[in-house]
């Protein structure tokens, strides 16, 4: 005899809401990483080293939280592919779990408080779930294809800020190869810094889109990002009622340059962005 369905209500009082077993496992996995990273910030931050011993030692971390993620999944799914920062492409593909078990590195080496590990699976090229969790606030963000994105308990929406003027806008700064934008990058810069009410680069491009998920942040830009870093958030925003695309407003697929925001304020990028975009700032 079939059960009888449990009434609405019971599932209110449930302490998790009934999470996609690929969340479940992706949040298992994120909260040994992140346990493992927050063990080891002491011995990151302050702590006088030459910089290629601490450049050693936070690589030493991120090996050894991805393979704590690793092993979470495979004990789940021996099946499943890798896609992880460190450790690069490897298994099956028709699932694909997409890893950055350390997102804010820089962050992490000095003791900066801002940073989080990023998980995101994949079935057959379309990311199913995603999670992104900063282990210094025990906050975990989450998200299933077509079930919403969560913080804890609560549903996650993007803001509802109707112009760049008066909106909190995240970015991240140019680095190492990506200094060959720097010139258009600063003509962005300049026009959200005119426009916006405040411009953040906290440093961890993942927590950044989780927070634009969140509605912390109206909107958020970067260039050159790997896959790794925006997975999850991809989902989470798309869940949240969000936009994300490439400079030009394209889909975003994986990885490179990004715009994200609430649907407003990412069209409104967009445009403001489009007389610095050079043909290679395009895709
Ligand atoms: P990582 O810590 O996993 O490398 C922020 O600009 C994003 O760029 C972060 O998600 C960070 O991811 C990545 N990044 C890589 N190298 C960086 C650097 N030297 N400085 C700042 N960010 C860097
Ligand atoms: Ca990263």
């Amino acid at each position: 005899m079939a059960p009888k369905a449990l009434p609405r209500r019971f599932f209110k009082l449930l302490p998790e809401p009934c999470m996609h077993p690929l969340v479940n496992i992706a949040v298992g996995a994120a909260r040994r990483a992140g346990e493992l990273i927050v063990r080891n910030l002491d011995r990151a931050g302050g702590v006088t080293v030459s910089e290629k011993s601490r450049n050693d030692f936070v690589t030493e971390i991120d090996r050894a939280a991805e393979q704590l993620v690793i092993e979470t999944i495979h004990k789940a799914y021996p099946d499943h592919g890798i896609l992880a920062e460190e450790s690069g492409r490897h298994g099956g593909d028709e699932y694909v779990w997409i890893i950055d078990p350390l997102d804010g590195t820089t962050n992490f080496l000095h003791g900066f408080p801002q940073f989080a590990v990023s998980i995101a699976c994949q079935h057959r090229g379309r990311v199913e779930a995603g999670v992104i969790f900063d282990p210094l606030r025990s906050e975990l963000f989450t998200a299933s294809r077509g079930a919403g994105a969560q913080l804890e308990n609560r549903r996650l929406r993007v803001s509802a800020q109707r112009a760049i003027e008066g909106s909190l806008i995240g970015t991240g700064f140019p680095y190492r190869a990506n200094m060959r934008w720097l010139k258009p990058y600063l003509a962005m810069l300049e026009q959200v810094m005119q426009r916006a009410a405040g411009v953040r680069r906290p440093g961890s491009a993942a927590l950044d889109l989780a927070y634009v998920a969140a509605g912390r942040l109206d909107g958020f830009w970067e260039l050159g990002l790997a896959p790794w870093d925006t997975a999850a958030g991809n989902l989470m925003i798309t869940e949240a009622g969000g936009r994300i695309g490439t400079l030009a407003g394209n889909p975003y697929l994986d990885g490179g340059n990004l715009i994200a925001g609430n649907p407003r304020i990412f069209t409104e990028l967009v445009e403001s962005f489009a007389p610095f975009l050079s043909d290679d700032l395009r895709e």
